[in-house]
């Protein structure tokens, strides 16, 4: 058996090599890689030797040559292509190990020119991969380190890879070409006139890896699958572990997206009760288990079946407040061994455990992932994701009535929740947790009455509350309904036609109004 070896990441490179020549596997290799192999005392063969042709044009051509193709193309089952093969003087090539020139690390590197990034479009070895891959009867493909341990183990127990794993191989190989050509294609087609690089490329490549079939999507006549990016950011929800419980729903992972989004981008400790994709009670607290509690509050009736998330670890006390209600998905970025122990007996409840992103809890990936997508027929938008956070020198005071510390503090975390609120959004907060919260309604009024009737239902006191509403109020009658309902204070982006209408009522109710400068659509 040959094996024509050829990687840029060497990685590991020695020690495969070597245990495939004490196989009796014949290794040829690639100027770089001859050499590795050759200082560790391996026996190899230098491909220029076997095309008889020097590498050449600063290794631009290396294995192109009908002497590599021919063995690794040719059909063992076909007496013709083996006596072609004859014919030529080439021997097959049974066994191919080839990553690629590192594209993408390069031009992930600040400062990355044109230059460097079209001298590492490897030709050469993608050209030799897809022939393995196309003849994947006869022949194994590796393309990346990590498969070295699986081939190796079947090697040495059955002599031979299978047709399934090299079925296998095969389709890794077409996926990892897939995903390069992807690289090089999103690259160069995002290179704008001056140099720089958009983040919208004229073609978009986005690339998915499945993480799982569902059971069935949305409704139960709808089928589904979940996909994560090929490169997901630190901190979001695919990179979760499910500990325990029922298998995820498609409902369930838009919920619990939901909620993740949300509660990773407090500070503080804090829980988030999602429903329907939107909050249904938010609170901070001095633990986890008060965080629960408050938020808990808000809408007891609605967090029924919710998805619960704490970006804080899950203690004993608060695992026992959190199971006395129907919990779908409980998320932390961990749980104490009891918190664990205790919900073994709820099978059902479905446990993730995931890190918040490196660098703080409201840390963005800034370069990656940072694109929303949202399907509409067949098209897409996308854009930046809403990261935008608001800090308390941002805040304009436009009414006579000056809020007070207190006040400013609730209106921060009012903003906050009602960034994750579906437009339009009316949130009543006080004291670190939300009051009512009036989600997805086409007029903002209407959203604006909910969000009082909801506090109302819930026996909660809206007196002295604070109130964030995601975009401008229109006209004055969403804010004559909050100020009825008890609100003393209001954080809206303003910059409607009528704010000087909308400030003069605020100043003739007597309440303190701050604009943020920004709106939070959610839809
Ligand atoms: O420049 S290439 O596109 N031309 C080739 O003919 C060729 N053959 C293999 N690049 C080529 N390769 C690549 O060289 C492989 O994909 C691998 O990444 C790298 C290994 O080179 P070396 O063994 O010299 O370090």
């Amino acid at each position: 058996m040959n094996a024509l070896i050829s990687v840029s990441d060497k990685t590991g490179i020695v020690e495969f090599a070597r245990a495939l020549h004490e196989l009796g596997i014949k290794l040829i290799s690639t100027g770089g890689t001859a050499k590795l192999l050759a200082d560790a005392k391996l026996p190899v063969t230098e491909v220029a030797q076997v095309t008889e042709f020097p590498e050449m044009l600063d290794g631009r051509v290396k294995t192109l040559h009908p002497k590599v193709h021919g063995g690794l193309l040719a059909r063992r089952d076909m007496p013709e292509h083996m006596s072609a093969l004859k014919a030529h003087g080439i021997d097959t090539i049974d066994l191919l190990v080839v990553n690629l020139y590192p594209f993408e690390a390069t031009v992930a590197k600040p400062g990355c020119t044109l230059e460097d990034a079209i001298e590492n479009i490897d030709i050469g070895g993608p050209a030799m991969v897809r022939s393995a891959a196309k003849n994947w009867k006869d022949v194994g493909v590796l393309t990346d380190a990590s498969q070295y341990d699986a081939v190796l183990a079947e090697l040495k127990s059955a002599g031979k890879l299978s047709d399934k794993t090299r079925f296998a191989l095969s389709v890794a190989a077409f996926n990892r070409i897939s995903n390069y050509d992807g690289a090089i294609s999103d690259y160069l087609s995002s290179l704008q006139e001056d140099g720089s690089r958009s983040q919208f490329p004229a073609q978009a490549n986005s690339r998915f890896v499945k993480l799982q079939d569902l059971r069935y999507g949305e409704n139960s006549h709808q089928q589904a699958a979940w996909y994560r990016d090929l490169h997901p950011a630190p901190g979001s929800l695919v990179t979760a572990k499910q500990l325990q419980g029922k298998e995820l729903s498609y409902n369930n992972i838009a919920d619990a997206d939901a909620a993740w989004e949300c509660v990773k981008s407090f500070d503080e400790c804090a829980c988030v009760i999602v429903k329907h994709a939107n909050p249904c009670g938010v609170a901070v607290g001095a633990d986890a288990l008060e965080a629960y509690a408050k938020a808990f509050k808000t809408d007891s009736t609605s967090a029924f079946g919710g998805i619960i998330a704490f970006n804080r670890e899950v203690d004993l006390a608060a695992a026992q407040a959190v199971s006395k209600q129907f919990v779908e998905v409980l998320m932390a970025p961990s749980f104490s061994p009891e918190a664990i122990e205790l919900f073994k007996s709820k099978v059902n409840v479905r446990v993730l455990q995931l890190a918040l992103p490196p660098g703080g809890n409201t840390a963005w990936d800034n370069g990656r992932n940072a694109i929303d997508i949202k399907r509409v027929g067949s098209g897409l938008l996308m854009q930046t994701a809403d990261n935008h956070e608001l800090a308390l020198a941002d805040l304009k005071i436009v009414t006579k009535k000056q809020p007070t510390q207190q006040e400013l503090q609730d209106l921060l975390f009012a903003w906050k929740v009602a960034k994750y609120v579906k437009s339009n959004a009316i949130v009543f907060c006080k004291g670190g947790m939300t009051i009512g919260v009036g989600a997805g309604q086409m007029s903002r009024v209407d959203s604006a009455r909910i969000a009082s009737i909801k506090a109302h239902n819930a026996g909660l006191d809206m007196k002295g509350t604070v109130v964030a509403s995601d975009a401008f109020f229109p006209f004055r009658d969403g804010l004559d309904v909050v100020i009825d309902a008890g609100a003393t204070c209001v954080i809206q982006p303003g910059g409607s036609m009528r704010d000087d209408e909308v400030i003069a009522a605020a100043d003739e109710r007597g309440v303190a109004m701050v604009f943020s400068g920004v709106r939070h659509f959610r839809h």
